[in-house]
């Protein structure tokens, strides 16, 4: 048996930011163009006017005052309100495929690694841009890495149970040297339209390289990792590949974009994070006022404070607990990944921490790591 360990990460961030101010006006247009249009019929009673967004209660609700995009001008185009993300042919790297490769070369890079030492690719996201093959094998092939890849979606825990799947196989010997990488394309499932949501989200990718700890001089030891599941509607996403079965089609359908009930998740989420947090460390024996650190999947400020609280017992420390959120919005699986890659190179040997998902399913993933 080897003992896993993380030895790098790297982020992709990508070239277009809307902060809440952008966003809302755009929103606002978009509400205008649509009440002005519907106008008899809100004056019927026969529907509702679409009431504005405010960059206020975005702020006071989640904590998210930014989000980086991979393109802007169709996001905020009140005609259109999704991305203009230019069809690519076969032949090119899909984007999804380009957005990890980025984050795997800033991973690789820090750990002084090349691609063709890395002999397993995860591509692990909330959804991926085609049925197959799978964009972790493209992503296997621009790294000219070995070995095998394959694609895995557990929505905003996938970054989690992707660094379980390759930690145990690297301790049992199966695989040398492993990347899970987390390209999100938020913005192509959210639904721009709806007021409830059109700003919980962000792009961007995100890569963990996972060795034997014998093979690197420092990093971050898997002490044990937890994955548990639990099925729910609140979070869900109709879209697939049975679309064209079903009888209206289901082109524009508000349910072939990301829906949430967010009151729903937010009650039922927290007992359960909070739960198996205590359970993970009190099952490993590491007492969480040994945490150094706390790196928390990012969709919500009010949620990670309450997680924080519980779990340490106490208010979090400035720092213990760090939040990303305020800038990259909710990116799924990338959150803890990106916390964990801003917030870590100053703890030192021996300190432990814990890096922890949670979301659709309902899915959590913890990771009790010691840098060594
Ligand atoms: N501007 C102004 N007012 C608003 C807005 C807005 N934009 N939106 C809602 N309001 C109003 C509502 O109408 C409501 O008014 P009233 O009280 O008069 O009815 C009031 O504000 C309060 O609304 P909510 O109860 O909806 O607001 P909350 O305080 O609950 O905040 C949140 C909403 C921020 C969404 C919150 O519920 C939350 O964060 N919930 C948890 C979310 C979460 O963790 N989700 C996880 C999903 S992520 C995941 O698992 C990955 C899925 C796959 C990725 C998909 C990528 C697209």
């Amino acid at each position: 048996m080897y003992q896993p360990a993380i030895t790098a990460t790297g982020v992709f961030v990508p070239p277009e930011a809307i902060s809440n101010d952008d966003l809302v006006a755009a929103f606002n247009a978009y509400a205008d163009r649509v009440n002005a249009e519907n106008a008899a019929a809100i004056e019927a009673g026969e529907m509702a006017a679409i009431p504005h967004s405010s960059s206020e209660f975005i702020v006071k609700a989640s904590g998210i005052e930014n989000r980086y995009v991979m393109d802007r001008s169709g996001v905020l185009d009140p005609a259109r309100m999704y991305p203009n993300l230019r069809q690519r042919s076969d032949d090119e790297p899909g984007i999804m495929a380009e957005m990890a490769l980025a984050a795997c070369e800033a991973a690789l890079s820090k750990a002084g690694r090349k691609g063709d030492e890395v002999d397993l690719v995860i591509c692990a996201a909330s959804n991926m841009e085609r049925a197959y093959p799978a964009v972790a094998i493209e992503i296997q092939k621009l790294l000219g890495a070995g070995g095998f890849a394959f694609d895995m979606n557990v929505a905003c825990s996938s970054a989690t149970f992707g660094i379980q799947a390759a930690a145990d196989m690297i301790r049992s010997g199966s695989v040398r040297r492993a990347l899970v990488v987390n390209p999100e394309i938020t913005s192509g499932h959210l639904e721009w339209r709806d007021r409830d949501c059109h700003f919980i989200f962000g792009d961007v990718a995100t890569a963990t390289l996972i060795e034997r700890a014998e093979d690197a001089e420092h990093g971050f030891l898997i002490r044990s990792t937890r994955c548990a599941t639990e099925f729910s509607n609140a979070i869900r996403n109709n879209n697939g590949f049975l679309r064209r079965n079903r009888p209206d089609g289901m082109q524009d359908r508000r349910d072939m974009q990301f829906m949430q009930e967010g009151r729903k998740v937010f009650k039922e989420v927290l007992p359960l994070v909070c739960t198996h947090i205590g359970a993970h460390l009190t099952e490993e024996t590491v007492p969480a006022d040994s945490l150094k650190r706390l790196w928390l999947h990012q969709a919500n400020k009010t949620m990670n404070d309450f997680i924080g609280r519980k779990v340490l017992g106490r208010d979090p420390e400035p720092g213990e607990q760090p939040n990303i959120l305020q800038e990259f919005a909710n990116t799924s699986s990338a959150g803890s990944i990106i916390a964990f890659d801003r917030f870590s190179s100053d703890l030192n040997p021996g300190d432990k921490g814990l890096i922890c998902s949670f979301g659709a399913g309902y899915s959590v993933g913890s990771v009790i790591v010691e840098r060594y």
